[in-house]
């Protein structure tokens, strides 16, 4: 399971190729790539090193809520998609605070920098969680994942709830081969924060099994794909959950797979080390519907992973 993961990372290591990026950090890329995890042998938090459950959690959660405002996210103290927000407000005209131009680069190369971007931060997050106004404005990621699953906006201006829509469809009709999930709406891309990574997704019934593979577009594959790996993992538990099915696999199938320049030697590490037994999710409480759970309503059973590993995030 974890092998597959840890032999991509060696894959693109020795073979990949060197590639400009939208970020200009350069990466090392592969194209059409795909792993699998059996999910009925353990939940695929990667062991070799440690991945924040609770933020990937909170992050589902709020795609399944519909949400894009990252204030959901800050109240759960999940920092992973501040970036965006920020570089849409620091874009602003509204702004007057000292220069914030590529502050995802120069944060990493400047320290004083660093400080004036991490104040201006800071200052930020405040007023999303306790400014609503300004919160509205600022904190909406625009009609990134939460709005295409949920309310996918039709021609007509109706509204499309894909997720409602597919568990209907996996309950009713198991052996259809329609059971799709899309994110990539073309009409809406220039109005998102970041157009989908995790582009669409198809769910398979076999032998009172389900089973997900992910086609992912964009995949940073030392910070993202852990974090997507487990994200589609707890999907599939809770959709099989709510179908009354056991879990099969999650696939996950790739475009443009690839490395940061600046994640090399953290990769490196990871690689040298030797996976653990995966651990166990348990989901302590029945619902009546996959929109009520919190994080509380999971347990993830023996997780003993090697330390973490930091690595900067190219925005
Ligand atoms: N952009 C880039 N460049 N990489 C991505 O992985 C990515 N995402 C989402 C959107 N754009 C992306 C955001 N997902 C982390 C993890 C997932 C993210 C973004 C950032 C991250 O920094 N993880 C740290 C822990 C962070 C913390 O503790 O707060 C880690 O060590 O795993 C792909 O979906």
């Amino acid at each position: 399971n974890e092998l597959a993961y840890l032999h991509l990372c060696e894959q693109i290591l020795a073979n990949g190729s060197k590639k400009e990026d939208r970020t200009n950090t350069g990466t090392f890329s592969m194209f059409g790539k795909q792993i699998r995890f059996n999910l009925q042998a353990g939940f695929p938090l990667l062991t070799t090193k440690h991945v924040p459950f609770r933020l990937v959690a909170s992050e589902l959660l709020w795609f399944l809520r519909g949400d894009t405002n990252i204030r959901y996210l800050l109240e759960h103290n999940n920092n992973i998609w501040n970036e965006w927000a920020f570089k849409k407000w620091v874009e602003s005209d509204e702004y007057d605070g000292p220069n914030m131009d590529n502050f995802g680069n120069l944060s990493q190369v400047d320290t004083n920098f660093k400080q004036i971007y991490e104040e201006q931060m800071t200052s930020f997050k405040e007023k999303i969680l306790h400014d609503d106004d300004f919160a509205k404005k600022y904190g909406d990621l625009g009609f990134v994942y939460g709005k295409q699953w949920r309310h996918w906006k039709t021609s007509t201006n109706e509204t499309i709830d894909q997720i409602t829509d597919v568990i209907e469809a996996i309950k009713t009709n198991p052996h259809s081969r329609r059971l799709i999930v899309s994110a990539w709406n073309p009409e809406d891309i220039p109005n998102m924060a970041l157009p989908p990574c995790h582009t669409l997704f198809q769910f398979y019934v076999e032998d009172g099994k389900l089973s997900c593979q992910l086609y992912q577009r964009s995949a940073d594959l030392f910070l993202g794909v852990p974090f997507n790996i487990a994200s589609y993992a707890l999907l599939t538990h809770l959709i099989a959950h709510e179908c009354g099915l056991e879990v099969g696999e999650f696939i996950h199938t790739f475009g443009d797979v690839h490395i940061y320049s600046n994640h090399i030697e953290q990769i490196s590490l990871q690689i040298s080390r030797s996976p653990r037994t995966l651990p166990k999710l348990r989901i302590k409480s029945d619902k009546k519907s996959i929109f009520d759970y919190s994080l509380d309503d999971f347990d993830i059973i023996g997780y003993d992973p090697h330390p973490p590993i930091k690595a900067p995030v190219a925005v």
